[in-house]
Order: C-alpha cells, then sequence, then structure tokens
C-alpha cells in the first residue's frame, strides 16, 4: 500500500484538525448522516481522545463514539480519482458519508482507505462520519477478556471473600490481555488524496542486492492497466543513476544503506508511466541469518536499542511527529541503533524517518495478549483470520523500508501450555508471513519469560527473541540469584545454535528515587540490573543484540503494579533520561554496530 504522495499528478488534502465527537454511552440514537448541532465536543485529531478531556468515562468507557466533519472539494479535483485514507482508527471503524455506509475495519494500527469518486461530488459539501469502537476481547488484536458475568469481584482471584465470587457488578470496561492504556479514536492522520483516474499506479515492491561493487534494484509496479512503468534511480543530489523499464536496475558502484545516520544512503527510485508518477527512497541492501549471526551487507549485527511504544501525554496513543524526531535524536544519543514497534505497527512517517536516519526497525503486529489462564487459547481465542490480514497489511504497508530489517508476529503468546498447538499455529503463520515478503527478511515472535523447555516453537524462528525478568517479576531485587538464573537459560538456549536476541528485560524505576545499595524501583538498580544483562550477554557469541525495556515510561491500565504507568524506561515519559540511560549510553557507545560478535 503506497503512503500518499503530491506531485505531478497526484495530491493530498489532510483531513487532520477539529473534528465534532461524543462518546456513544447513553443510548444516544445517531444518524450519521446528521451533522450534530449539540451534544459534542471539539476533539483533535490526530490523537487519542482519552486523556483530551475531564470526563472519567474518556478513560474507562468501552464501545463506540463517534467522529464527524464536513468538507467541500475543489472543483479542480473533478479530473482526478480520490481516496479517503485513515492511517489508523483504533481499534475498529464504520465509515459513513453522509448516511451512507461506505466501509468497516478491524483492527486499530494499520491503515485502509477507499475509492470515494463515485460517493461525493466535488464543490458539494459532504459529511464523514466515523463509528469509532475501542473495545478488545478474544476476536481482536490486541486480545482482550470478554466480560464475564462477576469478573468484577475476580472470581479467580485469591483476594476476593468467598461470599462475594460470583457477584455481579455490570459495567462495560476494556478488559485488556496487555500492558498498555488502550488508547482509541482517530489516532493517526486522515487524508483525501488523488491519482489519474486511469493508469494509476496500485502499488510497488522493491528488492535489493549486492553484486560484488554493484547494487541490484527490482522493482515490481502494478498499475490499473498494462502500460509500461518507467523507472529512473537518482543518487542523493538528484543526479540520473540509471533508468529502466524492465523491472531491474543495475547501480555501479553502489552506495549501502546502513546503521547510522551516515551510513542509511537513499536513493530515489522514481516510477512513471503516461497517465502517473510515484517517487519513492530505496536503500540497497541485504539481510540474511547465517548460522548463529544476522548479517546486514553481509556483515554481523549487534542490535543495540529498546522495545517502544507511541504512547504520550494528553496525546496518547495519537501521531506526533515531534515525538518520532525527538526519540530518534534520543536513539543516537544513546548509542543505540534498532528498536522493536512493541506491540503494533507505528505510524508510516516514524519508519521513514528511520529510513533517513539508519535506525533498524523489527515491525511487530498488533497480536499481543494471545493467552487465555488455564484454557487453550488457540481454541477459545477466535483470531487465526484477523492475524493472517494484520501479517498481509502490515506486509503490504512496510515491505519498501530499508529499516525494516525483520518481522514479528506477535508478543508473549502462551507457547508452554499447549504446545503442539503452539507450534501449528505459530510456525503456519510463520511460513504465511515468509510467503507474503519478497525481500524475504527474518521472521520471528517475541516469547514471554516462561518455562523455555516446554516451548518448542521460539526455537525454530529465524533468531530466538526472548522477553525475560529475572531480578524483577521473579528474584526480585536480588541481582546475583537473578544472574545465576539468566546464565543457566542462556546455558540451554546456547545449545539451541540459533542467533538469540533480548528483546525485552528491565526494571521499574521511578524517577528521582535513589539508594546507596540498589533496590528496587531505584534507578540504580535499573542501571545495575542492565549492565548485569549486558555483562552476561557480552560472554556469549550468539546473542545478537539487547533490547531493553522500554525506550520511556508509558500509559497502561490502572493496577497495583503501576504507579502512573509502566516505569521501566530509560526516560521518562516526558523523555528526560533516568541513571540508566546515561549508563546505557556508556555501554552502547563502546559497542560497534556491527562485527561486534
Ligand atoms: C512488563 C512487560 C510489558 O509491559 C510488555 O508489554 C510485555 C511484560 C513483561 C512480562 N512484557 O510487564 O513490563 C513479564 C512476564 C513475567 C515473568
Amino acid at each position: 500500500m503506497l503512503y500518499p504522495q503530491t506531485n505531478s499528478c497526484r495530491s493530498v488534502f489532510s483531513l487532520d484538525g477539529l473534528w465534532k465527537f461524543r462518546l456513544i454511552n447513553d443510548g444516544f440514537n445517531y444518524n450519521p448522516g446528521d451533522i450534530l448541532t449539540s451534544d459534542f465536543e471539539w476533539i483533535a485529531v490526530p490523537a487519542s481522545y482519552n486523556d483530551q478531556k475531564e470526563d472519567k468515562a474518556y478513560r474507562r468507557f468501552a464501545g463506540e463514539s463517534l467522529y464527524q466533519r464536513s468538507f467541500t472539494l475543489p472543483k479542480i479535483m473533478e479530473a482526478q480519482r480520490l481516496l479517503l485514507r485513515f492511517d489508523a482508527v483504533t481499534n475498529s471503524a464504520r465509515v459513513y458519508i453522509n448516511s451512507e455506509l461506505i466501509t468497516t475495519h478491524k483492527g486499530g494500527y494499520l491503515p485502509f482507505e477507499i475509492d470515494i469518486t463515485k460517493k461525493v461530488s466535488v464543490g458539494v459539501e459532504f459529511t464523514i462520519s466515523v463509528v469509532v469502537d475501542n473495545r478488545v476481547n478474544s476476536t481482536t488484536l490486541p486480545v482482550g477478556n470478554d466480560k464475564l458475568k462477576g469478573a468484577f469481584f475476580g472470581s479467580d482471584n485469591a483476594q476476593v471473600p468467598s461470599v462475594q465470587k460470583g457477584k455481579e457488578y455490570q459495567a462495560d470496561i476494556n478488559l485488556p490481555n496487555f500492558d498498555f492504556f488502550n488508547y482509541a479514536g482517530l489516532n493517526r492522520s486522515v487524508r483525501i488524496y488523488t491519482t489519474p483516474k486511469t493508469g494509476y499506479i496500485k502499488d510497488i515492491t522493491v528488492v535489493t542486492d549486492i553484486v560484488g561493487r554493484d547494487g541490484v534494484i527490482s522493482y515490481y509496479a502494478l498499475c490499473d492497466n498494462d502500460e509500461t512503468v518507467f523507472a529512473t534511480l537518482k543518487d542523493k543530489r538528484g543526479s540520473v543513476v540509471a533508468t529502466s523499464d524492465n523491472g531491474s536496475i543495475m547501480v555501479k558502484d553502489a552506495k549501502l544503506w546502513s546503521i547510522g545516520k551516515e551510513n542509511a544512503y537513499l536513493y530515489t527510485l522514481e516510477l512513471s508511466n503516461t497517465s502517473d508518477f510515484y517517487s519513492l527512497s530505496v536503500g540497497i541492501r541485504t539481510i540474511e541469518v547465517r548460522g548463529k549471526q544476522f548479517l546486514l551487507n553481509n556483515q554481523p549485527v549487534y542490535f543495540k536499542g529498546f522495545g517502544k511504544h507511541e504512547d504520550s501525554h494528553i496525546k496518547g496513543r495519537g501521531f506526533d511527529l515531534t515525538y518520532d524526531v525527538k526519540d530518534a535524536g534520543l536513539i543516537h544519543w544513546l548509542g543505540a541503533n534498532s528498536f522493536r514497534t512493541s506491540h503494533y505497527p507505528y505510524a508510516e512517517e516514524m519508519y521513514d524517518l528511520c529510513d533517513r536516519e539508519g535506525i533498524l526497525i523489527i515491525d511487530e503486529t498488533p497480536a499481543v495478549g494471545i493467552a487465555a489462564g488455564q484454557a487453550n487459547p488457540y481454541e477459545v481465542l477466535d483470531i487465526r483470520a484477523h492475524h493472517e490480514d494484520v501479517i498481509k497489511d502490515m506486509i503490504a504497508r512496510d515491505k519498501n523500508h530499508p529499516c525494516v530489517i525483520m518481522w514479528s508476529m506477535g508478543n508473549e503468546p502462551d507457547t508452554e501450555s499447549y504446545p503442539r498447538e503452539a507450534y501449528e499455529y505459530w510456525h503456519s503463520l510463520y511460513d504465511y508471513t515468509h510467503s507474503l515478503d519478497r525481500q524475504n527478511r527474518p521472521v520471528t515472535f517475541v516469547c514471554s519469560q516462561n518455562d523455555y523447555t516446554r516451548d518448542i516453537v521460539a526455537r525454530t524462528m529465524d533468531v530466538v527473541c526472548l522477553n525475560r525478568y529475572y531480578g524483577w517479576y521473579n528474584l526480585s531485587g536480588d541481582l546475583d540469584a537473578a544472574m545465576y538464573a539468566l546464565n543457566l537459560e542462556l546455558d540451554f538456549w546456547e545449545q539451541q545454535n540459533k542467533p538469540v536476541m533480548l528483546t525485552e528485560y528491565g526494571a521499574d524505576t521511578v524517577s528521582g528515587m535513589h539508594a546507596t545499595v540498589p533496590e528496587m524501583f531505584s534507578e540504580e538498580y535499573q542501571a545495575q540490573f542492565l549492565l548485569a544483562y549486558g555483562e552476561a550477554f557480552d560472554k556469549r557469541d550468539f546473542i545478537i543484540g539487547e533490547q531493553m525495556w522500554n525506550f520511556a515510561d508509558f500509559g497502561t491500565i490502572q493496577g497495583p503494579m503501576r504507579a502512573g504507568g509502566n516505569k521501566k524506561g530509560l526516560f521518562t515519559r516526558e523523555r528526560k533520561p533516568k541513571l540508566a540511560a546515561h549508563a546505557m549510553r556508556h555501554r552502547w557507545n563502546n559497542i560497534p554496530d556491527v562485527d561486534y560478535k
């Protein structure tokens, strides 16, 4: 799926701004065709709605809400095809133009678009209504718990007096099976963009290779008709390097795309036919997992970084390019080189920035929370088809970014309680993911701390990705015991002959809390915790990277373990460094990006 662009054949109109909004929590009988004249709030787009108002319902409520806005398109757009594109509506959407339902979309973290050429008349005002549903349950990704009778009295919770078990307190709330606030709404940009009416370029796929000192770019362009597509490749300065009309371009003495701002060389590939034009940044690079190494341009990479979140005060999960720029700068400041888009694909602009700045991305689907207590999640959750959809849509969106170097199909599923079923589920998705990516990037999922000898699927992934919390969730506060346990486990992985990376390890840390003898929640404990893990990794050649948890503190649901959110950040939510940020900066600046192991 191509990102909208303005050029000689196409144009983009932003629909971001103030929209009319209301929660549909009072049986309000809405007709999407009517512009609301009363009883609405003005709400900012893009942003989550939850923290924009003081009403507690905005944070607690589970259900539908309505966004509405009217537009008139200029008559000069008459000659073109019109597409309405939502970059992300969380968690699902029904879209109306005037009173006609024009599309529905499930899933909150990937774009969708609708051809509205025949639905609107240029020069005539029309209304777009979006009914957004924030609910998560056993059919959504991320997964939520279906509301059970008596759930609020925690029938499975030992703290509940037996006489209260099974009592009901009915209210609609979300019960996320994941540790980030269920921020909802029009979280990313809304646009109308245009293409020519016929002959438009529908899709482009690019694959690059290196042959000696030269680069080879293969491009596959899909058009509305079968006209030849011409390609022009330009270098950074805008000079033409090569042209082609046969899907293949040879680049003599190619400049490669690699890690770091100075090394992230991008060419511009301009594709055109007699009606349309599209230009794409292309980084020439190869990726391969060979033995126990992860090779970028045939050099072994050592991953330094973290899992992140799209999360900030007031905007919630709302797209904010300023945060992206700030975070990329902090990544460089730390001497880090990579992150995982835990736990959903991020806004496209961030990938574009990482292409330019040479930051590696492990791109993750929203498949988090695939666990069902005692039950078999692969039976009780109805997610398989949707999981395939999000993999397909994520690859369709992100396949051309040089910064995307691995696909993560999901985070911390239960793989130990029903090992066979887990194997069948994840391994068939692994084959499916590989089959969709012409670049054939490595594929993995991220494995929860578990009884690792029972899990039979993590060890079959291209890279084994482990989330580990020795010294935090278990062996709490005892780093010596934690290191003993971690090393026992790493002995096991050493025998699997696979590249392994740590995709989470961390300690909640209250910024400003200090201790001479490091104790949990202090800044000193976090720093020592992370450095102790680092020492263990340095002794093992098969550990190809460390992505600690998390880049910054972030919002979560309320709970006895969360004081104003998850505090495992190297930075606070406002991006102020904790002591550990300085410690990791020192460590990472002394570890080269390639050829470390
Ligand atoms: C945590 C992280 C959470 O924020 C992330 O989304 C997924 C969790 C740890 C699971 N991984 O709680 O900070 C720990 C399993 C316990 C052994």
